[in-house]
C-alpha cells in the first residue's frame, strides 16, 4: 500500500530495513525487491557519496521500499540534500547531545520548526506529491533519526527527545559497546548495551518518539522488535553478496 513510513511508525508497525553499502543502484533496487520494508543507503561507513544516493533512492523507490540515508558524522548539510533527493528518513550518527540534535533537526525541517531550505524538486517528484503538498506534510513525514551510541547521548538522552524536530532515536550498538567499554571491546551483545538499550526503548516510547536499532544477527531483529524497537536494520548487502560468492565457490570444492 502507500502509507508513507510516518504513518507506519505512527501506527507502530515494525519496518525491517536493508542496509546499503554500495553505491550501485540495481543492487539497492534489487534488496527493494527482495521484500524488505526500506533500505537504508549508509554515507557513513557505505561507499555511498551524493551522486549514489541520488541514483540510489530513486532504485530503491522502483523497487518499492521506503528510502532513508544515514549521513557522516556532522553532516548536517547532506543531511538536508539527502531528504532533498527523496529520502523518507535520515539517520544522524554520533548525536551526543541536546546541541547535536538541535543542529541536525534544524537542518531537517522547514520553519517554523527549522531552518531547512527550500526547494524540494525531486523529493516531491518521489513522494507523488507537489511541491505545495510536500510543503505541508514534510515536517511530520520527513524523519529525523538521532543515532545514540555513546554514554554522553545516553545520559543526555532526556533533552535529545524534547528536541522539536527529532523524531526519534537510532540504536549503534557497535559503538555503544566500544564507547561504554572506553575501547576495550567491540561486543554488541554485552550486557552493558542490553540494559542501555532497554534504558533506550522505555525513554523513547515514554516520549512518544521513534526508535531503531541496528541488528547484527536475526536474533537481533526479534530481540530488538520486542523490546519495543520498529525501525530494524538488518542485511547488509557487501557481505551478503561475498558470502553467496564465497558459497558458490565452496559448492565447487
Ligand atoms: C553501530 O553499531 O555503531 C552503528 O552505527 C551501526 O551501523
Ligand atoms: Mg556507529
Amino acid at each position: 500500500d502507500r502509507k508513507t513510513l510516518a504513518a507506519r511508525f505512527k501506527a507502530d508497525e515494525t519496518v525491517v530495513t536493508a542496509w546499503s553499502v554500495l553505491p550501485a543502484p540495481v543492487v539497492a533496487e534489487a534488496m527493494a525487491r527482495a521484500g524488505f520494508g526500506a533500505v537504508t543507503l549508509d554515507m557513513q561507513h557505505g561507499i555511498h557519496d551524493a551522486g549514489s544516493i541520488r541514483d540510489c533512492l530513486a532504485a530503491v523507490a522502483l523497487g518499492g521500499a521506503h528510502r532513508i540515508v544515514r549521513i557522516p558524522v556532522g553532516g548536517n548539510a547532506m543531511a538536508s540534500r539527502a531528504a532533498d533527493a527523496g529520502a523518507e528518513a535520515v539517520i544522524a550518527p554520533m548525536i551526543n547531545s541536546a546541541d547535536d540534535a538541535k543542529a541536525f533537526a534544524d537542518a531537517m525541517k522547514y520553519p517554523p520548526l527549522g531552518s531547512r531550505s527550500w526547494g524540494p524538486v525531486r523529493a516531491s517528484m518521489l513522494a507523488g506529491q507537489t511541491m505545495p503538498e510536500y510543503l505541508a506534510s514534510a515536517n511530520s513525514e520527513v524523519l529525523a533519526f538521532a543515532m545514540i551510541e555513546t554514554p554522553e547521548a545516553v545520559a543526555a538522552l532526556d533533552d535529545i527527545l524534547a528536541v522539536p524536530g527529532i523524531d526519534g532515536v537510532f540504536v549503534g550498538p557497535g559503538d555503544l559497546s566500544l564507547t561504554l567499554s572506553k575501547g576495550a571491546a567491540l561486543n554488541p551483545h554485552s550486557e552493558a548495551v542490553r540494559e542501555a538499550a532497554e534504558l533506550i526503548i522505555r525513554k523513547t516510547r515514554a516520549a512518544g518518539r521513534f526508535a531503531g536499532y541496528f541488528c547484527m544477527t536475526p536474533e537481533d531483529v526479534k530481540a530488538a522488535e520486542a523490546m519495543g524497537y520498529r525501525l530494524l536494520a538488518h542485511g547488509m548487502d557487501l557481505p551478503v553478496i561475498q558470502g553467496a560468492f564465497r558459497d558458490t565457490l565452496a559448492r565447487l570444492a
